[in-house]
């Protein structure tokens, strides 16, 4: 059985909450927090280590280079390293979080990923991400296409520069894929939020809507994808105006299983039948799983993240999630997701973690991974440095409870001590990964 590799985002040593992100609710609520940004990164190694133990495929991305000084120089700052982020701290603390920000430890956003299976030229793509939509954000999409390419390397992979900015891209977090095995060819499903050329008439009243459906159709065109296995869906404006700033918030795929909401989508009937009809033509049995608003209400989909679980094929077939330890503390979660274990034929049994730190900041399980369904030789490819293997996973751990603080507020990002010990951290882990981190 081909089991989905899974690419974790490490979380860096400046992880801090600074309310980046207008319209994700964890994200504005808790902007004055203080992080731990120690307590973060063992919180999601743990949950990385756990699925490779599983028996699945486990990889790790390493945080991004921080602060971005050429950021800071390009907005016109000028002066040694500490005598620019002093000066922009004076100006606007906001700035200098953002290009302090951690934010690449969610690479659910890092790209998107179509399997050689899918693609015309039977190479496996990757279009990285351009992340316009938040500041913050977007100080990660050139440094994610240099990572993707010397992570994913050789003639097997084909790598995409990001969209143009103005067509907002988030990657993977609005992507999903229903095939009946990793395998098997499969149907991709790109949602989005808005249409940049178009109407603006569906477009959430509240908060932002991040997909642009003008990118995802030159993702799709640029990976070389079957047209009739190809379906855009629009997100539900509701759903995005209560917090669901991406897809991944309210529905999951996995294989011939797809979990949602009610809510997911703008217009349930059509898009509901544009799916299974997609589906069924390509042979697939699809088996949808659905949560209504009545079961659970879409507030308690946003605080609870539980459809931003990892819905995850064991070596058994079987299926498994990986859900926030939020969902548990929930009951009337806790009873949909006992409810969806005993009507599934796949999904049987679901662990929990503590990734409170990222959640906090409205990162659930789903949103600090990358899937890669790739095949035993494209596996091979891979930077060795980028598995999670047993000693990886001891040699980081010691790194982040000897280097990382558990301590952070916006206040000790102007501090010149902190800026170097950071870089010192980084190219620590740079010779850990054995990769540039630019
Ligand atoms: O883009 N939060 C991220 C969370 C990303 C979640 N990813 C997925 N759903 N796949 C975001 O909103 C907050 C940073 C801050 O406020 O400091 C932040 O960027």
């Amino acid at each position: 059985m081909n089991l989905e590799t899974q690419f974790d985002g490490l979380v860096g040593p400046t992880h801090h909450y600074a309310g980046q992100s207008f319209g994700n609710q964890a994200s504005m609520q808790n902007a004055q927090s203080v992080s731990n940004p120690r307590a973060a990164a063992l919180q999601g190694l743990k949950k990385a280590a756990f699925v490779r133990d599983l028996g699945i495929p486990q990889g790790l991305f390493p945080p991004m280079r921080r602060p971005r000084v050429d950021a800071l120089y390009r907005l016109g700052y000028r002066g040694t390293e500490a005598e620019m982020i002093e000066r922009a701290f004076q100006d606007s603390p906001q700035l200098v979080s953002a290009v302090y920000s951690a934010s690449s430890m969610w690479v659910a956003n890092s790209g998107t990923f179509s399997p050689s299976r899918d693609c015309v030229d039977s190479k496996a793509h990757f279009t990285a991400a351009n992340l316009s939509a938040k500041l913050h954000r977007s100080f990660e999409s050139p440094l994610t296409s240099s990572m993707l390419k010397q992570v994913f390397r050789g003639t097997r992979f084909l790598h995409h520069d990001p969209i143009d900015s103005t067509l907002g891209d988030e990657g993977a977090a609005n992507h999903g894929r229903i095939a009946s095995s990793h395998s098997d060819p499969g149907v991709e499903i790109f949602f989005y939020g808005r249409e940049v050329l178009g109407s603006s008439a569906l477009d959430p009243k509240r908060f932002p809507a991040r997909q642009a459906l003008e990118a995802s159709q030159a993702i799709a065109r640029l990976h070389g994808l079957a047209v009739d296995r190809v379906l855009f869906v629009r997100q539900s404006r509701e759903a995005i105006d209560a917090g669901v700033f991406h897809n991944d918030v309210i529905s999951v795929t996995n294989e011939n299983v797809y979990l949602c909401h009610e809510k997911t989508f703008e217009d349930p009937r059509t898009s509901g039948q544009m799916i299974r009809e997609a589906v069924s033509r390509h042979g697939i049995q699809l088996e949808w799983l659905e949560v209504s608003e009545a079961e659970l209400p879409l507030s308690e989909v946003v605080s609870s993240y539980l459809f931003n679980s990892q819905l995850l094929t064991l070596p058994s077939g079987e299926m498994t999630l990986i859900a926030p330890e939020e969902c548990r503390e929930n009951p009337r979660v806790e009873s949909a997701i006992h409810r969806l274990i005993s009507q599934s034929g796949r999904l049987k049994s679901a662990h929990f973690f503590d990734l409170k730190e990222s959640m906090k900041n409205g990162g659930g399980p789903a949103c600090l991974r990358l899937r890669v369904a790739l095949t035993e030789s494209e596996r091979s490819d891979v930077l060795p440095g980028a598995w999670l293997t047993k000693e990886q996973e001891s040699l980081l751990q010691g790194l982040v409870q000897s280097r990382y603080r558990d301590r952070l507020s916006l206040d000790d990002l102007r501090d010149p001590a902190f800026y170097l010990e950071t870089q010192e951290t980084l190219d620590r882990l740079e010779i850990a990964f054995g990769l540039k981190l630019i």
